[in-house]
């Protein structure tokens, strides 16, 4: 670590997430391609609108080993065809760290998968703390009707490791059957 930082304060509110974020990362469905299993409605939805799926509301904590990184994620209600909105997902560039999401609005699920494709997935909502251990892969989606709100803290050196998911997705996808939220197999999914 290089020198010493001053302590910092961070207001995070339950239903909206960092209060004052030093940065909003958001994420439009025009940068979700490719990732749900139902391009043609994908490219309907797309021709229409372009909507925001979810925003991460960053505090900036220096990328070094040593420190926690955290920020709050917020993904609104909706879906793709039957597939919830979800977040692109990743991987940790050093594998070897993990990460803790806690529920503080909402509802939705964390999937987590290796890199062999066994999947696992973690029901959230208010309360609950979902722990990802080192070599999961996550994301997360909102199978709720209002906002789905989550605190994500993760070693410094982390990193994010995208290609993977870009490349061979999911093993599993989250779609709507009968009003309820259903695990499948993910067509798309290549090893
Ligand atoms: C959480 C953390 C972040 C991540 C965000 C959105 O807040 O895991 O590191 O960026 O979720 O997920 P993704 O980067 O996969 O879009
Ligand atoms: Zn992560």
């Amino acid at each position: 670590m290089k020198g010493l930082m001053e302590p910092i304060k961070t207001l995070v509110s339950f239903k909206k997430g960092v209060v004052y974020p030093d940065g909003v990362n958001e994420r439009k469905l025009n940068e979700m391609r490719g990732m749900y299993v139902d391009d043609f409605t994908f490219e309907t939805l797309l021709s229409q609108d372009n909507p925001l799926i979810y925003e991460v509301k960053e505090i900036n904590i220096p990328q070094e080993k040593g420190h926690i990184i955290y920020s709050t994620t917020t993904i609104y209600p909706g879906k793709v065809g039957k597939e919830y909105f979800m977040t692109k997902g990743h991987f940790h560039l050093r594998e070897d760290t993990a990460e803790i999401y806690f529920c503080l609005e909402g509802e939705g699920y964390l999937l987590m998968q290796t890199k062999e494709g066994r999947a696992s997935a973690i029901h959230m909502k208010p309360g609950v703390l979902g722990y990802i251990p080192p070599y999961w892969g996550h994301r997360t989606m909102n199978t709720g009707d209002r906002e789905f709100v989550f605190l994500a803290l993760f070693p410094g050196d982390a990193g994010h490791n995208y290609e993977i998911v870009e490349k061979h997705g999911f093993s599993k996808i989250m779609v709507e059957e009968n009003g309820k939220p259903v695990l499948k197999d993910n067509p798309k999914y290549t090893l």
